[in-house]
């Protein structure tokens, strides 16, 4: 029996899909594997055995990182897709940052069908999220290729978020492929879930993940009074907090509250930081 290494590049029901020294390999799991459906996922890097020509994952090597939703393995960057329409989610955006940097992947918000934006909005967008990168980029008009291409150079990048915002339809502008992309439903403005698998291709210098849209995101395993340690754009305030374990809800002279009364941080990120820290406050309520 033959064993290699390799990484899982594509799951379709049982069948996956494994890359390994130049070629792709059609692979079933053994079947303790099968058992969790988490055990196995795109990005995983796995050891892959031969028995006279059918190959079998034995085993998979840890996982570097994992991301909840999508849900992949052993990412650097996660390309937070979001688009002129259907109109951002930004709680869902702010859920998948927390989600990035508690795993240590590296978020990268990308606007895209930038060729419909407003004037004034992409900016107001770079404002709110200053402490992280933003692109601007169209897949219908190829624009900003260039700035997605500088940070996917020699990296593992997902892209996440929800259905319609173009995820396939970046991949197909800029691999020149024809992958299945879908409108928005006339009724209701959302995306149809057209993606209905994950997969990696080697684009722009590295690896880019087309992953399903999702518009839920349970929350993170973050405690309450730690969420605030994951705001790069509340810390450069919170020194001048009154308490040092401040988490800038209710407690009195809250150096946080004053900066987002004053401007100086975005009321829509303070807004939605709440109604995180609530839903987390509540979920710890039940858990004992
Ligand atoms: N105007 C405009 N439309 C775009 C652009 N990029 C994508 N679209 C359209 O947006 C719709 C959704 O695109 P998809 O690529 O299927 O979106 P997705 O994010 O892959 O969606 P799921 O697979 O459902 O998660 C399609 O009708 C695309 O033609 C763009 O840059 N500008
Ligand atoms: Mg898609
Ligand atoms: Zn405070």
């Amino acid at each position: 029996m033959k064993k290699t290494e390799g990484v899982v590049t594509k799951i379709v029901s049982n069948l996956y899909t494994v890359y390994s020294d130049g070629a792709y390999y059609d692979a079933a799991a053994r079947g303790r594997l099968r058992l969790n459906p988490r055990s196995v996922t795109v990005g995983d890097r796995v050891v892959l055995t031969e028995d006279s020509g059918a190959f079998v994952i034995d085993s998979v090597l840890p996982r570097r990182n994992e991301l909840q939703r999508p849900f992949v393995a052993n990412v650097d960057t996660a390309f937070i897709v979001i688009a002129k329409e259907p109109k951002p989610d930004l709680l869902l955006t702010d859920k998948i940052i927390l989600n990035c940097f508690r795993e240590g992947v590296r978020p990268v918000l990308v606007y895209n069908k930038c060729e419909l934006a407003g004037e004034g909005e992409i900016s107001a967008l770079e404002r709110a999220y200053s402490f992280m990168k933003v692109i601007a980029v169209s897949a219908k008009e190829r624009r900003g290729f260039g700035a997605l291409e500088e940070e996917v150079s020699g990296k593992t990048v997902c892209l996440a978020g929800q259905s319609a915002v173009g995820k396939t339809s970046l991949m197909n502008a800029v691999l020149d492929l024809d992958l299945k992309t879908d409108g928005l439903s006339a009724k209701i403005k959302r995306g149809k879930n057209t993606t209905r698998h994950v997969e990696i291709y080697p684009a722009l210098g590295g690896q880019v993940m087309d992953t399903c849209g999702f518009s839920m995101l349970t929350l993170v395993n973050i405690p309450s009074d730690e969420l605030k340690y994951y705001y790069e754009d509340f810390m450069k305030f919170s020194g001048g907090c009154k308490f040092t374990a401040c988490n800038h809800v209710s407690e009195p002279d809250c150096a946080v509250k004053k900066a987002v009364a004053s401007g100086d941080i975005d009321a829509g990120r303070y807004e939605r930081y709440l109604q995180i820290y609530n839903e987390l406050t509540e979920s710890e309520k039940h858990r004992y």
